[in-house]
């Protein structure tokens, strides 16, 4: 049997659809641009090219799962260990901070994740790693900062 809907249902029904699409995107790419000034990473241009890609922390560049290392980890973290009251925008910024704070190499390319975030690289691929010696970098975190400076601004 073909069930069949009023063209007001079916326009509300629609309406939900499209804007529950559209937030679900809107709130990642929110997520995105917190990351690009939170973690001082080079922000999008002014004809809307970006600079910072949703593979900073998914497998595909259009985002979504699956999820790559640093993306589980920073998803993990902002389940699991920030306040569930608070609104999804508090919670993102405390969770980019608490997930660096971990100190974790999350794409086990021997450089821990806020080392990568300072110098530029993906700290969840393998194959983008700092140029500069572990230690050395590590210093010159340490002496920028260290994790405090990739704490959010109130
Ligand atoms: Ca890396």
């Amino acid at each position: 049997m073909l069930m069949r809907m009023k063209p007001i249902h079916f326009f509300a029904a629609a309406t939900i659809a499209a804007f529950g699409i559209a937030s679900t995107s809107t709130a990642k790419n929110s997520y995105r641009l917190q990351a690009i000034v939170q973690f001082k990473l080079d922000p999008d241009r002014d004809d809307g090219t970006r600079v910072v890609g949703c593979t900073y922390c998914h497998i595909n560049s259009t985002g979504a799962a699956p999820w790559n290392p640093f993306g589980l980890n920073l998803r993990n973290t902002f389940r699991n260990e920030t306040k569930k009251s608070d609104p999804s925008d508090v919670r993102i910024k405390e969770a980019l901070f608490e997930v660096l704070k971990k100190k974790l190499d999350s794409d086990d390319d021997g450089y821990f994740d806020a080392l990568e975030v300072y110098a530029g690289t993906l700290p969840g691929n393998k194959v983008s790693t700092p140029t500069r010696d572990e230690k050395e970098l590590e210093a010159a975190f340490t002496a920028s900062g260290g994790f405090a400076q990739f704490k959010a601004a109130p």
